[in-house]
């Protein structure tokens, strides 16, 4: 092949995979949009992205938590994003030879995307419209702009003769008509995609407005005032109440549901209810609210981890609506031993009931630290019961509860080799310093958080490269449902040390010190921070 033959190939290839990129670009456009008229967990690249998560390993899955923390729904979004980049490229690579096959390729992509909307949790035939229609229109923009590109030139084609169009060299190909077409189709995709998003960014204004006109009335019974003293206020230790915008997020949504609370509705009903209930968000206001301060903590979290966090919620006692519904715990002769909660995006948690009648602060919550639930967090309302993990018991944008058995339904996460029943395991942590802090020789405040939800914490203590074991001293008590805070006071000497730390928690049990993984009902072990401690009088000496 001559020189001037193979650099014209290599533009036409290179055009071709633009081509296709830019068909991509078109799909996923009209995707977003019509995915506006669906819902947006049927969106072409979220729908994958879920059901890769749903079927996900749950090693892998801990792993990812692991590697990339929060922002692993991130990665997984943008890999596949990436994926659907390079597809797109084949096909426009492959659209230069045939047209119809590198088109075929565009709308097979859409296939997957359709299929996986219809494998997620809740989904409907519906579901597969936005995919399909995306699929479509990455197609029919290959086709166009593959014609325009014209086909190869053919062997033994002379040097400098001139194709069909006029232009030298070009053989077939109608660069001009082929340049127009790219522009208008990425100008195209542009407004689709942006007019999808504006339109679309889950619920839209409607679930905003929806959000910032609730009026949480005052609470029956608020929550005791939080003892003087219970928040140390030593720099680096976390609050003892978590602002909204720092607290932990865990879930499987890859677009945050924003539902309208106007037109929210809780099912109550299953095994041993004699009254099925169906409530609206302002009759569930209308019952006498109470406010409690409850610390959630993730089964996910590591030892020292960030996944826990406490709030003020106000809500509705479950316990006395379960009653009204007829529901009698397994202890007094109730057939359900096991709640389960379901979200709208189809999540599933379980709880005992039994521990949720027990006498505890289970809650459907409404309000998080004196707002209405972030959407993040479950707007409009949410379960939280003291002492259980929150895959177990805080179940999200809440949708239904049914009563039934652990024998006869595995939830989500069960599914998935997670413990059925997971009460929070004592855990304590260090704030301050940090790992690898380089300190100072001297006083150092060293200070951290504790948790045994429901259990309470009774001592902390501390240790320094493996030595005895020190009281720490905790901050004054609040009550049994949530952390406590402590400090201990190190006179640091020169060289690198370790510290570390355990907690008692109010039956006596000390923390215990065997190194447990996440899987498949929580971490156990000590938090241990190691430090530096320069030499008094060295430069390199800072506070923290
Ligand atoms: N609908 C829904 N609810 C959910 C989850 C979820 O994935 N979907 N995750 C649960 C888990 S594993 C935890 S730890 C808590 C976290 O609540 P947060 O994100 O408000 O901190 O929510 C629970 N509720
Ligand atoms: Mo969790």
């Amino acid at each position: 092949m001559d020189a001037a033959r193979s650099a014209v190939e290599r533009r036409r290839r290179r055009l071709g995979a633009v081509a296709g990129l830019a068909a991509g670009c078109a799909g996923l456009a009209v995707a977003e949009l019509v995915t506006v008229l669906v819902r947006p967990e049927a969106g072409p690249v979220t729908a994958v992205g879920g059901a890769v998560v749903d079927r996900t390993p749950t090693v892998v899955k801990e792993w990812a938590v692991r590697q990339f923390g929060t922002a692993d729904k991130a990665v997984l979004l943008a890999g596949i994003v990436l994926l659907l980049a390079g597809v797109a490229a084949a096909a426009g690579l492959l659209a230069l030879r045939s047209r119809a096959a590198g088109a075929a390729v565009a709308f097979g992509f859409g296939l997957v995307g359709a299929v996986a909307a219809l494998s997620r949790p809740e989904s409907s035939a519906l579901d597969a419209v936005p995919s399909l229609a995306g699929g479509a229109a990455a197609a029919g923009t290959l086709f166009l702009l593959a014609t325009a590109l014209g086909r190869p030139p053919p062997e033994g084609w002379p040097e400098d003769a001139r194709g069909p169009t006029g232009a030298r060299g070009a053989w077939a190909l109608d660069r001009r008509g082929f340049g127009r077409l790219l522009v208008s189709v990425l100008a195209g995709s542009a407004a689709a995609g942006l007019a999808g998003r504006r339109l679309g960014a889950y619920g839209s204004a409607d679930a905003t407005a929806s959000r910032a006109g609730v009026q949480l009335p005052p609470p029956a019974v608020p929550a005791r005032p939080v003892p003087a003293g219970a928040d140390l206020k030593v720099p680096g230790l976390s609050p003892f109440l978590t602002p909204n915008a720092d607290f932990y997020r865990v879930d499987t949504a890859l677009v945050v549901p924003r539902l309208d609370a106007d037109g929210w509705t809780l099912r109550i009903h299953g095994e041993g209810v004699t009254r099925p209930l169906t409530l609206g968000f302002r009759e569930l206001l209308a019952r006498p609210l109470v406010e409690r301060d409850i610390t959630l903590a993730c089964v996910s979290n590591e030892v020292g981890g960030p996944y826990v966090g406490n709030a003020r919620w106000l809500g509705v006692p479950l316990a006395d609506l379960l009653r009204e519904a007829g529901v009698r715990p397994p202890s007094r002769g109730g057939p359900a031993d096991q709640l389960v909660a379901r979200s709208v995006d189809g999540m599933t948690l379980g709880t005992p009931v039994e521990t949720v009648m027990d006498g505890r602060d289970a809650l459907l919550a409404v309000g998080m630290n004196g707002e209405p639930l972030p959407f993040a967090h479950g707007f409009p309302v949410r379960m939280v019961v003291p002492g259980l993990y929150g895959y177990v018991s805080a179940c999200k944008w809440l949708r239904e509860l049914r009563l039934t058995t652990f024998a006869a339904y595995d939830a989500y996460w069960v599914r998935r080799g997670w413990a059925e029943r997971a009460l929070v395991k004592t855990q304590s942590r260090i704030d301050t310093p940090g790992p690898f802090a380089r300190l100072a020789a001297g006083p150092v405040m060293v200070a951290g958080v504790a948790w045994a939800q429901h259990r309470g914490v009774e001592a902390v203590e501390v240790r320094v490269d493996g030595g005895r074991w020190e009281p720490a001293r905790p901050a004054a008590a609040d009550g049994v449902d949530t952390w406590r805070q402590w400090v201990w006071r190190w006179d640091a000497a020169p060289g690198g040390h370790t510290l570390e730390v355990r907690a008692t928690d109010g039956t006596g049990a000390v923390q215990t010190g065997t190194r447990q993984g996440v899987l498949p009902d929580g971490a156990t072990g000590w938090h241990r921070v190691t430090v530096d401690v320069a030499e008094p009088g060295s430069a390199s000496a800072g506070t923290r």
